[in-house]
């Protein structure tokens, strides 16, 4: 008796590991939150090391350690000297219902359906992937949803994404960003942290010259962070696509094709916020974490505090 019996509510080890701990409802509306946390527990589009399937559950898991903060209240992100997700709203939407070995056809307007149900709802999108395929049946949600407005991808990966294969292997986590565009799910496209060895340049080639702008990662870590979003149009709609491979793999290590280099956290951070200040963020995914590859639960800690960061400089108030 007096006892507080809501400890479970905000407790990291205790009660059910929904997102943020945010109420889990199916079929959520703006009743029920401003963001949305989707997952997408999916990783048959991966070519190497298979496991972010297990992604939505490890971050769910992880993002308990920020649990404790109080309804609507704000966290005080006290280096950027502001208010972080005052009055926002989190509400898990649960996974997408996905059928194991089934191809594309099968789940990939099963995943857009329910991102065009969150966007018609007024509902901000978080998806947790899932490799990094599952980010063109997401924007085809998007451009249900949106009847033809304009959308800027802003994809933060150690790889383009733009694999133009003619083998067959079309919607793989190689060819994403490229289908996007080529549908015009994506009308332009905009890549931070792209390193790494490549198996052809006529692929970088064909990119640039259909307008992809591309910030290859030692450049933009020695670039000034307001140079890296000059070119946002200010207030145009934007889509942030997260390949957790843009991180250092020191720091992010679960994940299925990482490469040496990399951001740290403090440098996408930084390259995130400017984004949200600069443009309209309407939704966005973190990709690609691996917990298999992740013992200590680094890589999804990293992921779920770039969520926040980003989200909270998008729509906190
Ligand atoms: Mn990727």
């Amino acid at each position: 008796m007096g006892y507080n019996t809501r400890m479970n509510d905000s407790m990291p080890f205790a009660g059910i590991a929904s997102f943020f701990k945010a109420p889990y409802v199916a079929e959520p509306t703006k009743a029920d939150g401003d963001v949305a946390v989707l997952g997408i527990p999916y990783d048959e589009g991966t070519t190497s090391r298979p496991g972010a399937r297990y992604g939505p559950r490890a971050m769910r898991d992880i993002s308990t350690f920020w649990a404790y903060r109080d309804g609507e209240e704000p966290f005080y992100d006290g280096e950027a000297q502001t208010e972080l997700l005052g009055g926002v709203r989190f509400v898990d939407a649960g996974d997408v219902d996905l059928a194991p070995t089934a191809p594309a056809e099968r789940n990939h307007p099963l995943i857009a359906a329910r991102v065009k149900q969150l966007l018609d709802a007024g509902l901000f999108p978080i998806v947790l992937g899932g490799d990094h395929s599952i980010t063109y049946a997401v924007l085809r949600g998007f451009a249900a949803a949106r009847a033809g407005r304009p959308l800027h991808l802003v994809q933060f990966d150690t790889h383009m994404d733009y694999w133009n294969d003619e083998g067959g292997m079309t919607t793989t986590h190689a060819s994403p960003i490229i289908r996007s565009h080529e549908d015009g799910f994506a009308t332009k496209v905009t890549q931070y942290g792209i390193r790494g060895l490549h198996t052809t340049a006529d692929n970088i080639a064909l990119a640039r010259e259909r307008g992809v702008r591309t910030f290859w990662c030692e450049h933009a870590k020695k670039t000034p962070v307001d140079e890296l979003v000059a070119h946002l149009a200010p207030g145009e709609d934007v889509y942030i696509s997260f390949d957790i491979d843009a991180l250092d793999p020191s720091v992010a290590p679960g994940t299925g094709t990482p490469e040496p280099g990399g951001f740290t956290y403090y440098e996408a951070k930084a390259i995130l916020r400017a984004v949200a200040q600069r443009a309209n963020v309407v939704g966005m995914d973190m990709v690609e974490v691996d917990p298999l590859y992740d013992p200590v639960q680094i890589t999804a800690l990293h992921a779920v505090r770039l969520i926040f960061d980003t989200v909270g400089a998008a729509l906190s108030r």
